[in-house]
């Protein structure tokens, strides 16, 4: 007979290499995951990582271990030179955490190496850093549980005791995963979970020139993880995927890929979810907008300083962000589909102008002179304009308590004119607003300044579309865009993200629940769910492009079209437009999201312990409902069938459905009560 434990009040730990530790979108999960987490487990849920000096201090607050078991663990460890870090993680909710310094074992190296040849098999070659970190990371997080958990399954030997807690690790990525095959060879008494959020096979694959879902079924693994020297890594996700007890991934297309390039069939996809905070009134994130545009256009009047011939109340902002995989992230389509939008919009003789950043961090030197001097020379010129007007105001006032009569020649003294020559002397220039704002490293191969040079598209005069690349992420001390990211995206019109390889994609996702629109593609997990759950996307804000079935060419004229339509929107559909994305949020938000996480966590301790289950009861059937897609918007054209579906939804309307424009801060979307297809949580679907 199996163990007993108590599966009702569980212990878990999540492991991450992301935990306190920002690098990308993992840190994202765990962070806003965090307080639902912490709601469901209280002081049961601890979180594992590596611990970095330099951003510990900023992320954790230190504290004694909280229990005897952990305390004495740690102090196990610590005798034979474990250091670590346990207290408090300062983001909401503030849950445990507990960080290992992998520096502190670094002697154990070629030791543990050699052990993960001998009994996971697993390859590591001298000269991967990341790969002996994760090692490292992974072969203190095995001695920590496997000194952990028989602790607790020593109270089970005094008689009458209540079966002690099950142990549920969840562990997130590959660089998390080396602890998976120890454990399982170790037969240490816990349940385990494997969350890929990414398989390191498919990314490589679709950053080269390879039709990857094409050919997803016939990648020869082993020999293409060779050819790109990275088996060794490749072989430790494997491992992690086969040995954990539920292995998931974080959406639909990925679980088809796991299956192919990591050869297990994942159990369910547990999608990433947000912490949505919502403001009071639905207006005041549209205040946001409005405030923070007006930031934009202050730096945008410096970047196109000479040359600033367009109405910024006819301008459009479009960005593009995250980390710099040109293909991978759909950045090359992005440009190209920018250079079509500018043909079209030339011939279409349209007023409204695009501007498009790019916000993605390359090698650089500096912020570029030119770029610094169009905030400088415009700086000067509102600083003078101010003190003129301040001058002009004393001069005025003191005629009029005077009685004197006020001319309007008057008002601007000789000096001042001159002065206001000289500041419009000094916006004259010869050069065309760059492209860029810093100077590059790799200028001449970096990809993207390549693709903007052939496409000429140099912010020339006529040009409907200027592009600014700001090779660097934001920040509100930035000289140049002044501006957080979260302000600087509620301040732009339009998220742009073609993604080819994009198992989540927390950037349009991001968008939605600040209410921006956003476009994203079929190949990303989150531009899937959102087709899955939605009934017409694009009247939500949500643009999909397809890069499944169409050609390149063919997708890069859609996503321009689809540009070119947002480009004729009034700002009355915009702001309309707007309304519908942001009520979206709720089905982001991790009080629905974090439902797949407990059934995964339910599977797991069926999956490890199923006599210490009371009954039968599997209420994780209660949640395997048929999916009820969000209708489209009250002032979408309706069909006369979807106005009866509507009515439903929309009672306090009468089914009535206006036509064409109309104001919608009142309605609320209910929200499917299943959105998310469940996990197969009878019966193992894993091949291994
Ligand atoms: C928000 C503000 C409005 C403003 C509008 C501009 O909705 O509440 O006051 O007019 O943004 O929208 P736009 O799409 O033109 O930036
Ligand atoms: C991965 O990070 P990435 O940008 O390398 O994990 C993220 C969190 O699950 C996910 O959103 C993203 O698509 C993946 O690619």
């Amino acid at each position: 007979m199996a163990t007993q434990r108590d599966v009702y009040n569980p212990l878990l730990f999540e492991v991450a290499w992301e935990v306190a530790n920002k690098v990308g979108g993992i840190y994202t999960v765990i962070k806003t995951k965090a307080p639902v987490t912490v709601q469901e487990y209280g002081d049961r849920y601890c979180l594992i990582g590596p611990l970095s000096y330099q951003s510990a201090p900023m992320e954790v607050e230190a504290l004694e271990p909280p229990n005897d078991k952990l305390r004495e663990t740690l102090d196990a460890m610590s005798a034979h030179g474990v250091k670590y870090l346990f207290g408090r993680w300062l983001v909401e909710s503030a849950p445990y955490v507990l960080l290992f310094d992998t520096n502190s074992c670094m002697d154990k190296l070629d030791e543990w190496k050699g052990d993960l040849w001998c009994s996971a098999g697993i390859p590591s070659p001298s000269g991967d850093q990341e790969t002996n970190e994760a090692i490292l990371f992974g072969y203190l997080v095995t001695w920590f549980l496997g000194e952990l958990a028989p602790k607790y399954a020593q109270d089970k030997l005094i008689s009458n005791a209540p079966p002690s807690p099950a142990i549920i690790v969840h562990f997130h990525e590959w660089l998390a995963g080396v602890a998976i095959p120890l454990l399982k060879k170790r037969r240490v008494d816990i349940t385990t979970i494997f969350t890929t959020h990414a398989t390191l096979l498919g990314r490589y694959l679709c950053a080269g020139s390879v039709d990857f879902y094409n050919n997803l079924r016939n990648f020869d693994v082993d020999a293409e993880a060779g050819k790109r020297g990275i088996y060794h890594r490749y072989c430790i996700e494997r491992a992690a995927a086969h040995c954990a007890d539920v292995f998931t991934t974080v959406s639909h297309i990925t679980a088809y890929e796991s299956e192919h390039l990591l050869k297990r069939k994942p159990d369910g996809v547990l999608p990433n979810g947000l912490n949505v905070i919502k403001f009071q009134a639905v207006h005041e994130f549209q205040n946001k907008h409005a405030l923070n545009k007006d930031k934009i256009n202050d730096f945008i009047r410096g970047h196109f300083y000479g040359h600033y011939n367009f109405d910024l109340e006819n301008t459009v902002y479009f960005f593009t962000a995250g980390r710099y995989e040109y293909r991978n992230k759909g950045v090359d389509m992005f440009v190209e589909s920018l250079a079509r939008l500018n043909g079209r919009l030339k011939a279409a003789q349209s007023k409204t102008t695009v501007v498009a950043f790019l916000i993605m961090p390359g090698s650089t030197h500096s912020f570029n002179v030119e770029a610094l001097k169009g905030q400088a020379v415009t700086k000067q010129l509102r600083s003078t304009v101010d003190e003129i007007q301040d001058r002009i105001g004393r001069r005025i006032y003191e005629k009029a308590l005077r009685g004197e009569e006020i001319e309007t020649k008057d008002y601007l003294s000789e000096e001042d004119k001159v002065l206001l020559k000289r500041r419009v002397f000094a916006l004259k220039r010869h050069t065309l607003p760059p492209i860029v704002t810093h100077n590059m490293v790799d200028d001449g191969t970096d990809p993207v300044m390549n693709q903007l040079r052939r496409l000429h598209l140099f912010n020339h005069a006529d040009d409907r579309v200027k592009v600014i690349f700001h090779p660097e992420f934001l920040n509100a001390n930035n000289p140049l865009l002044g501006l957080d990211y979260e302000d600087f995206v509620r301040g732009c019109h339009l998220g742009v993200f073609p993604s080819y390889y994009e198992p989540w994609g927390y950037t349009p996702a991001e968008c939605t629940v600040m209410g921006v629109p956003s476009i994203t593609t079929n190949l990303s997990g989150f531009g899937c769910f959102m087709d899955e759950n939605i009934e017409n996307c694009e009247d939500y804000g949500i643009y999909i492009v397809d890069r499944r079935l169409k050609s390149v060419e063919e997708s890069i004229d859609q996503l321009s079209e689809q540009m070119f339509r947002f480009c004729q929107k009034t700002r009355r559909q915009r702001i309309n437009q707007r309304n519908r994305t942001e009520r979206l949020s709720d089905l982001l938000d991790w009080k629905r999201m974090g439902l797949e996480y407990i059934k995964a966590r339910q599977l797991a301790l069926r999956r490890a312990y199923p006599d210490s289950f009371l009954d039968d009861d599997d209420d994780l059937d209660e949640l395997d409902q048929v999916p009820t897609k969000i209708p489209k918007p009250l002032s979408a054209p309706a069909s006369p069938r979807l106005r009866q579906l509507m009515s439903g939804y929309f009672n306090d309307n009468n089914g009535a459905v206006n036509e064409g424009e109309e104001d919608e801060e009142e309605h609320r979307i209910p929200l499917p009560r299943k959105a998310i297809p469940a996990l197969h949580h009878k019966g193992v679907t894993s091949t291994q």
